[in-house]
């Protein structure tokens, strides 16, 4: 785990020239995704290097560390706000203990659907939630789709809440999360996406929850085949910068960035959505036994998940907000 204090001295080590200074050569940003080569948010980062290096003529160019070569989201998104990374594809549940209002992308059941949610993050609701990460070191390009996330296990078809009873269940690194699967019933045990696989398949946790491109590209329907649409989540994943990476381009440079991630975005979404029928097909075609939920029991023991996490004014203001965009 990186302290802060290294990740302090290399980020100094890091920061001696502005990047894409007059003098310096094409600069090579790196990215960080815990997702394999080929997975959508892998490509539309590659695909943001692409742009970049067109609009810029070669000044700047991005190199992904996919399959999580440079750690798993919580270490990354610590060298990020570093500056020791450039630039990182995350999901938006890694940040909810650091940055509330990102808990509000997560909150159960919250999003009516996929459109709803492209149209709250693309708004002026998603500029602010944005601004949140900036006195955090970091700085948003693009909020990626994530689909619905639903839950998956060894033993059984989830059916009724009754059936989430004693289950041990994967979260990500998230008090939100850990608090969605305890109200359901079941036992939440947070842990890093890549330690997962053989935590299901050594019986260590029955089970977890993600969208369908997760459960198939590490192959966890191999050793949890039951997948039961409660689709309880749409935390969108997302696109940041270390802000001292930023703060390091010109004023022309970073409006360019900013467009080459709203490029990003939108080749994301077109990817993912080839992706998400794909996976499907495969996962089925491998074994995977999905069932339909009846969700509103589901929703009801979310409660005191919003109890909980929406206290605020300002956070209950957000969620009203967020439910009245149509
Ligand atoms: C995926 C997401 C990853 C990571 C993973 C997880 O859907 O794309 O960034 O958050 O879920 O559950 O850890």
């Amino acid at each position: 785990m990186l302290t802060r204090r290294r990740a302090l001295a290399l980020a100094a080590a890091l920061s001696l020239a502005p990047l894409g200074a007059a003098h310096a050569q094409s600069v090579t940003l790196r990215s960080a995704d815990i997702h394999p080569d080929g997975y959508p948010t892998v490509e539309a980062v590659k695909y943001f290097g692409q742009v970049l290096d067109q609009k810029t003529n070669g000044k700047f160019k991005v190199q992904v560390f996919f399959a999580g070569q440079l750690g798993g989201e919580k270490e990354t998104i610590e060298q990020t706000r570093f500056g020791v990374i450039d630039l990182n594809r995350v999901n938006t549940a890694p940040f909810n203990n650091l940055i509330p209002q990102t808990a509000v992308l997560g909150l159960p059941f919250l999003f009516r659907d996929v459109q709803h949610m492209y149209k709250v993050v693309d708004g002026p609701l998603g500029q602010e939630i944005a601004k949140a990460f900036e006195p955090h070191g970091l700085v948003v390009l693009g909020f990626f789709d994530s689909g619905a996330r639903s839950i998956y296990n060894s033993k059984r078809p989830i059916k009724t809440l009754a059936d989430m009873k004693g289950m041990k269940i994967r979260v990500q690194q998230s008090d939100l999360f850990i608090s969605m699967i305890n109200a359901l019933g079941a036992n939440a045990t947070p842990m890093p996406f890549g330690e997962l696989y053989s935590a299901l398949q050594t019986g260590l946790v029955d089970g977890a929850e993600n969208n369908y491109p997760s459960y198939e590209s590490v192959k966890h329907y191999e050793v949890a085949k039951y997948y039961s649409l409660t689709e309880h989540s749409m935390a969108p994943e997302v696109f940041v910068m270390s802000k001292m990476s930023w703060d390091k381009l010109s004023p022309a440079d970073q409006k360019l960035f900013k467009e080459a991630g709203k490029e990003a975005t939108l080749k994301m979404r077109e990817l993912w959505a080839k992706r998400d029928a794909d996976a499907k097909a495969v996962v089925i075609k491998g074994g995977a036994l999905i069932n339909e939920v009846d969700k509103q029991p589901f929703i009801d023991a979310m409660k005191p998940v919003y109890d909980k996490f929406v206290t605020t004014p300002e956070m209950k203001n957000l969620v009203e907000r967020i439910r009245a965009v149509q």
